[in-house]
């Protein structure tokens, strides 16, 4: 069995709906442990797109690391993100990145863990940190511009 990290994301359509749906799809295949708050974050790198939703889980799962990878796709895909209209760190109806994965590192063409933007991204390290206590994390996040940090609020449910 192994452990992994998951990131969510979302700004499009009903966000907190999305990462919803997400995190149920991913019940069916590996047992959710812990699950964050969902935070509502300034969008990085693109600027000019609407906020994020963003959250982190915790699974226990059967999956090696690239099965694991296909199957987030594959439930990006039934809740209707169309990967290949997207722009680059554009907009999308949900994301779903593996962050940690077990103590692994991997570097392959389209998988590498630990998560290589995972360090400068306030919008992953505060869930993460939630369900994550660890020095790691609490390291990359001390080093962290504070107003990147002041970015990523819990999210108020209407
Ligand atoms: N995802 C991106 C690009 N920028 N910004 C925030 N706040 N949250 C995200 O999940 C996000 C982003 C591309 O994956
Ligand atoms: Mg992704
Ligand atoms: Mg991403």
């Amino acid at each position: 069995m192994h452990v992994a990290y998951i990131g969510i994301g979302s700004n499009v359509g009903d966000r907190l709906q999305n990462i919803s749906r997400a995190i149920s799809e991913m019940s069916k295949r590996s047992r959710v442990l812990a699950i964050s708050r969902v935070y509502e974050t300034k969008p990085m790198y693109v600027l000019r797109q609407p906020r994020f939703l963003n959250a982190a889980v915790k699974i226990r799962t059967s999956m090696p690391a690239a099965k694991l990878l296909r199957s987030l796709h594959s439930i990006e895909g039934r809740l209707g993100r169309t990967r290949k209209m997207e722009k680059r760190f554009g907009p999308r109806t949900i994301d779903l990145d593996i962050l940690l994965f077990d103590s692994s590192k991997l570097n392959s063409r389209n998988l590498v863990i630990p998560h290589p933007r995972m360090h400068e991204r306030a919008f992953v390290l505060v869930p993460l940190f939630e369900i994550c206590r660890t020095k790691t994390i609490r390291a990359m996040l001390k080093k962290l511009p504070i107003k990147d940090v002041k970015g990523v609020k819990p999210f108020a449910r209407a």
